[in-house]
């Protein structure tokens, strides 16, 4: 697979990015967020966190939210992130993230999280039963990376709103404060082929670790034989595959596994269309497809399994991460808060 070429130069630049312990990682983090992570990690300082402070915005069990932020670290390693180059940490270790939070959610505007499409997806037609966390979600991703004065972000499409909102608060805190430029206009990278994997279930939705549907999603740690079963069972419509990308058009479960394929094989769609263009799914492309799966998640998913065989050295590897992330953060957190004018007692 051909990585992607990001607009980050050496050393310019610092990268943040995270992923939510909230359940099995699926697809459409690896593509739209761990392959961005790997290929940066060689161009710029970059920090991957495990945002264990986001997760708990929905219930999650604290037996097992140790083991699932283990587990997220262990899928980074096994992606080919590697920790004696990028920091990787665990979010709750950096207690300076809930402490900027707090300072955002003051600088934030009410309307501006009226207007997040996640939270009115996420807390559906009861958002009066969702927590005040969910709400607020944005504006601790704002405190994530501003904390490290992130230049770039790497993400898939749908945390752009995030992102934007993230400029909003940098933007009107240097102005309310006096500081210009104090913390940066940071830019979203979501171009690549995998920015916006979609449900297999359902090419309207994106693929998501929430989906009640397991069949919705490939797990990074599902079998060959689940690879293709989902694949073999994922929707498609009657027609065969177009021979043109733009007769992909209206049909968006055919857009998605051609995009899928693309993705993970470094092809255009157009080169996809080329090989699979006017046959049908079922005999050649969805196999072809659940094969190409298999090549490339099962020694992600082997390496995930030995690295999570020892918990320990995980943890050890984390604490070193948040060590090496605080020494980052402190600076610009007393800074801020010199800012802020919360200068006195001290
Ligand atoms: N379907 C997707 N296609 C491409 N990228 C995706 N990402 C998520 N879904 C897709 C990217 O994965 C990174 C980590 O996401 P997250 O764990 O912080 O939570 P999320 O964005 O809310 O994604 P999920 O997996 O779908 O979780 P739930 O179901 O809890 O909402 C982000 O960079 C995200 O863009």
């Amino acid at each position: 697979m051909t990585e992607p070429a990001f607009p980050v130069a050496t050393g310019e630049h610092r990268v943040f990015s995270g992923v939510q312990p909230s359940g099995a990682l699926h697809l459409g983090n690896y593509l739209g967020a761990l392959v961005k992570f790997v290929a940066l990690q060689h161009q710029t300082q970059c920090l991957y966190c495990v945002v264990d402070l986001h997760a708990i915005t929905a219930w999650q069990a604290p037996k097992t939210l140790a083991a699932q932020t283990r587990e997220i670290a262990a899928a980074y390693f096994a992606a080919g992130v590697d920790p004696a180059e990028a920091i990787v940490f665990a979010q709750s270790a950096v207690p300076e993230h809930s402490e900027l939070a707090w300072i955002f959610n003051c600088v934030a505007r009410l309307g501006w999280l009226d207007r997040m499409t996640q939270f009115k997806e996420k807390s559906g037609k009861h958002k009066e039963r969702a927590s005040v966390g969910l709400y607020t979600y944005p504006v601790l991703q704002a405190a994530d990376i501003l904390l490290y004065k992130a230049t770039h972000v790497p993400v898939g499409e749908d945390q752009k709103q995030h992102l934007e909102l993230t400029r909003d608060i940098a933007a009107k805190f240097n102005h309310d404060f006096d500081a210009p430029g104090f913390f940066p206009l940071t830019e979203a990278l979501i171009e690549g082929p995998g920015a916006r994997i979609m449900s297999l279930r359902d090419g309207a939705a994106k693929m998501s670790k929430s989906d009640p549907s397991d069949q919705s999603r490939i797990n990074l740690t599902d079998d060959a034989d689940t690879i293709a079963s989902k694949i073999r069972r994922a929707k498609t419509d009657p027609l065969p595959l177009p021979e043109s990308v733009d007769d992909l058009k209206g049909r968006p479960e055919a857009d998605n596994l051609v995009g899928i394929f693309a993705a993970l094989s470094g092809q255009t769609k157009a080169q996809v269309l080329a090989s699979y263009g006017g046959q049908g799914f079922g005999q050649i492309f969805k196999p072809a497809l659940a094969d190409l799966l298999v090549e490339r998640l099962a020694p992600v998913s082997a390496e995930m399994r030995r690295l999570m065989a020892d918990p320990a050295e995980i943890d050890r590897t984390l604490a070193a991460g948040a060590q090496r992330a605080r020494a980052l953060a402190e600076p610009i957190l007393a800074e801020t808060k010199r800012i802020v004018g919360f200068t006195a007692g001290r």
